[in-house]
Order: C-alpha cells, then sequence, then structure tokens
C-alpha cells in the first residue's frame, strides 16, 4: 500500500518541545459537572446559556446560526465528546476522550499548496479570524449505521478555496492529518490496533469541496474543537459517511487526480471514494437502511444523502452510485 502514495512526512517534534499542559485543554471538566450535564442532556439550543456561566474562554457562543442547519434535537455534549472515531489515539470509540484531552493544537500550521495561485501557510488563529465561522447544526452519520446530530462551527470551505485561487487543474481537493506519533499514540509502530497507513488522508471532487454546505470545522457547541473531535480543524461534509471528515488537518492540497482515501486503501471493497450516505447501498458486512441515532432507543430510516439530497443530488447526476460508492 505504502508504495502508491507519495507522501510528506511531516518532521518529528522532539518531546522536549511539547508544552506540558495546554491551554485548550478547555470546558469539558466543567460542563460535564453534575447539575450542567443533567440539564445538557434535554438542551436544544439552550446550550450558549448554559456555557454562559463557564470560566474558560467560548470563542464561538455568538456564531450566527445558518440556513443550512437541521432542527433535529441536538445529540448532548458528553455524547459528542465521549463516543469518537479517532484512530490516532484508539480504536476504542470511548478512549480518544480521554486520550486526546491534553491534545496540544497551538501552535498549528495549514498547508494549502498543489494546483493554485496562492499556496500558503496559515496560522489556525489566522484562519479563524480571516474567516469566521457560524453554526452549522448538522446531521452526522458514520458508516457504522449510528449518528448524532452536532452543533458545529465552522466556515464554507469554498471560501478558503476561492481565497487560495485554484488553477483550471485543479480538479480535487486532498486532506491530510497530523503524523506524530509522539503526541498520537495511536500511530506508534506496534500499538495494539493501530493499523491504518498514517497520515490520515482524504479528498473530494472540486464541486464538493466548493457546496456551500462543506465546512471546515473550528468548533462545536460554542467551544474550540476538543481534541477528540479533530482540534483544532477538521472537515464536515454532512451528505457523506463520517469518515470523510477528517480530524486535525495539517494539509490541504489541490490536485488534478482523484485523491487517495484512507478507508478505501484500508478495504476498497467495503469504503469508496464518494462515500454518500445511501441507504440503499449497504456496506458488505450490514446494512445502511436504518441508523441508531446515539441516545435514542429504536432505528430510524437512513435518508438518502443523509436527508440532503435537495441540496446535492445534482452532484451526482448521470453516476451510478452504486459503482461510485
Ligand atoms: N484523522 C482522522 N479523522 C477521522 C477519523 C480518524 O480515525 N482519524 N475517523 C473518521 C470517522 S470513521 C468518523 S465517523 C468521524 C467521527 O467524528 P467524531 O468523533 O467527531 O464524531 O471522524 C472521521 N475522521
Ligand atoms: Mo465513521
Amino acid at each position: 500500500m505504502d508504495m502508491l502514495i507519495a507522501k510528506k512526512r511531516l518532521p518529528e517534534i522532539k518531546s522536549s518541545e511539547i508544552t506540558p499542559k495546554c491551554v485548550y485543554r478547555n470546558r469539558r471538566e466543567f460542563i460535564m459537572g453534575g447539575a450542567a450535564l443533567a440539564l445538557g442532556l434535554n438542551m436544544t439550543s439552550s446550550w450558549a446559556a448554559l456555557q454562559s456561566e463557564s470560566p474558560f474562554p467560548k470563542p464561538f457562543a455568538d456564531a450566527p446560526g445558518s440556513l443550512y442547519s437541521s432542527d433535529e434535537k441536538l445529540t448532548d455534549y458528553e455524547s459528542v465528546t465521549t463516543y469518537n472515531n479517532f484512530y490516532e489515539f484508539s480504536t476504542d470509540k470511548h478512549r480518544p476522550a480521554e486520550l486526546a484531552k491534553n491534545f496540544m493544537a497551538r501552535p498549528w500550521t495549514i498547508s494549502v499548496a498543489g494546483e493554485c495561485n496562492k499556496p500558503r501557510q496559515w496560522d489556525i488563529d489566522e484562519l479563524i479570524s480571516k474567516f469566521p465561522s457560524e453554526e452549522r447544526i448538522y446531521r452526522h452519520r458514520c458508516v457504522e449505521a449510528w449518528s448524532m446530530v452536532v452543533p458545529w462551527i465552522g466556515f464554507e470551505l469554498g471560501k478558503l478555496i476561492k481565497a487560495s485561487e485554484p488553477t483550471a487543474n485543479a480538479k480535487f481537493i486532498e486532506f491530510e492529518t497530523l503524523h506524530d506519533p509522539q503526541r498520537m499514540p495511536g500511530q506508534k509502530p506496534g500499538f495494539l490496533g493501530g493499523t491504518l497507513d498514517w497520515p490520515y488522508r482524504e479528498g473530494l471532487r472540486m464541486d464538493e469541496a466548493m457546496h456551500p454546505l462543506t465546512i471546515l470545522t473550528v468548533g462545536l457547541y460554542g467551544e474550540y474543537l476538543p481534541g477528540q473531535n479533530g482540534a483544532p480543524l477538521r472537515l464536515t461534509v454532512p451528505w457523506k459517511y463520517g469518515f470523510k471528515g477528517i480530524k486535525s488537518i495539517v494539509s490541504i492540497r489541490f490536485t488534478e487526480q482523484q485523491p487517495q482515501n484512507t478507508w478505501n486503501l484500508q478495504a476498497p471493497s467495503e469504503y469508496g471514494f464518494y462515500a454518500n450516505v445511501n441507504p440503499e447501498v449497504d456496506h458488505p458486512r450490514w446494512s445502511q437502511a436504518k441508523e441508531r441515532k446515539i441516545g435514542e432507543l429504536f432505528k430510524q430510516p437512513t435518508l438518502m444523502f443523509n436527508g440532503y439530497g435537495d441540496h446535492v443530488a445534482d452532484l451526482y447526476s448521470g453516476m451510478d452510485l452504486s459503482r461510485h460508492f
């Protein structure tokens, strides 16, 4: 698998350079405290009020809402931040919350390169101030047939793309996660279950990347993105399975060829490039017709394109979605 991939490994950070205590370790402990948690389980949009008592900064508490937001009941903060897929930390869904809690997401640089006129390095905070974020309440559907509704905070990827002036050769966009086994224990060789070929990578076709539903996410529930959810920057594409939502991005590159993506490399018969949510195309080992919304007892039917078909079905007209799964 390795030789198929032209990759640029990042230099490893010496452990002496790692700050032991992270200022961004954030509000979780506070928010999860007794009464707040009890309230939190029922809250829909009152989270801002709840969090206003937090002594920690809430940089996105006043982020505007969006017409693209779902009006479904939110999945509670606790579930969103303690039931995660993040193999750089663990293959166990409950462990990233603990293992990534002190993940140092500053300083953080994102490189934008490839087929564009304005390649450059962005400091994460520069990116956050240059592209103001809004709240996007999206359905979040994992290929493992569970789902959540999450109040993400982010800005349209299209805005960063435009600012980068892609050339006519830019047909796709490719993303890579940080590769740093010192900070991401799941990347250590021999780590139990650490089976992926690092760095984790993903890609989108340019029209998918430019779609206004596609965001770069910098927060959730009004706060900075917790480590386990992909601090400080992750991709969110709500009509696709969760694995397209690559976390802790350090590299964005415009390409002419379709990029490789981690799960497709890992198991090509099970995970495609497109990964559009589709109840009619089963995973070879299980059905995609239904999903269990975390926190709810009964399964519900999965919707084509995760319910975003009115916005995105046109992108795939004429394509055989059982072949381009
Ligand atoms: N770098 C990286 N990104 C990743 C993953 C991962 O293991 N590593 N898991 C993916 C999968 S399978 C899902 S379902 C979502 C989970 O996002 P969440 O933990 O914020 O719900 O992240 C995706 N992004
Ligand atoms: Mo997933």
